[in-house]
């Protein structure tokens, strides 16, 4: 069952619901905020994030395009996606177990006022025991344009004290707390600030809580970025709650800083992750 469900506000969102699982997704930024599978929350949501238009959801999968943090300084931080009006596309139950639904946003006046592209990027979300979110950018220009990109997943969690993220070993990762890139040396849990990303990755990640495993699987992509603000970051930032920072971790599939896409004129990309 797909619902558009609309807030007091205007703000609107679907509602898609099968035997396996129900999803949120928010037209601005085709921002999923809700993966909840047999009655339980995967994603993190924060309790005091903002559903309005021009403010980014705090939580669920923002999508971060065309370019991942400041990687292209001209762009807002982590582009200008995830605060524009995706266009609800199409919808398909394909059993009482899955559901495809595809939104499209395409270029506009403000957006090539910001950035000088002609593109159509279009999100397929598969919802079922797996959430699988393919973020498709077709360069409809006549020019080749460059692309850093995330799927920037919050995960909840029982506490970030029982949180380990596994497959990372070995990995040279780029710290943006020191600017420094070193090889991450272990499984990673988390006591402070985290704020890398890592590169060559090319194999499943398993994120550990007390009473849950949780899979993520990314195609298209070889950087992967994982990030807790601990205390003192968690209280400056918008829309999150002092305390926040225990409840969530993200692991975004990226393609960030060396691991750039460019697109030639009518050329598709494909950024794939699977949580399951
Ligand atoms: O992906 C990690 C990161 O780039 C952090 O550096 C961080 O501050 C964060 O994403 C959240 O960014 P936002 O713009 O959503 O506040």
């Amino acid at each position: 069952m797909i619902k558009l469900k609309k807030l007091s506000n205007g703000f609107e969102y679907l509602q898609i619901q099968n035997d396996s699982a129900t999803v949120k997704i928010a037209l601005q930024g085709a921002h999923i905020f809700e993966y909840k599978r047999r009655d339980e929350d995967i994603l993190w949501l924060s309790e005091t994030s903002d559903f309005e238009l021009g403010k980014a959801i705090r939580g669920g999968v923002p999508i971060c395009w065309p370019a991942f943090g400041m990687n292209n300084p001209e762009l807002p931080q982590h582009g200008f996606a995830r605060t524009s009006l995706f266009e609800f596309i199409s919808s398909v139950e394909v059993d009482s177990d899955t559901t495809v639904v595809d939104l499209r946003l395409t270029h506009s006046e403000d957006s090539l006022k910001l950035w000088n592209y002609k593109f159509e990027l279009v999100l397929k979300v598969t919802i079922s025991d797996k959430l699988t979110m393919e973020l498709k950018t077709t360069n409809l220009d006549e020019k080749e344009f460059k692309l850093t990109q995330a799927l920037h997943s919050y995960f909840k969690l029982s506490d970030i004290s029982n949180a380990v993220v596994k497959g990372l070993n070995n990995k040279p990762c780029f710290d943006a707390l020191t600017n420094k890139t070193n090889i991450q040396n272990g499984d990673i849990t988390f006591n402070q600030e985290f704020d890398k990303v890592f590169q060559e990755v090319d194999c499943e990640l398993i994120l550990q809580d007390k009473e849950k495993t949780i899979s993520i699987n990314n195609e298209g992509s070889s950087s992967v970025v994982v990030w807790n603000p601990w205390i003192d970051k968690c209280s400056k930032m918008s829309a999150m709650k002092d305390d926040a920072y225990r409840k969530f971790v993200c692991i975004e599939s990226a393609n960030a800083f060396e691991d750039f896409i460019v697109l030639k004129p009518k050329e598709l990309d494909t950024l794939k992750a699977t949580i399951y």
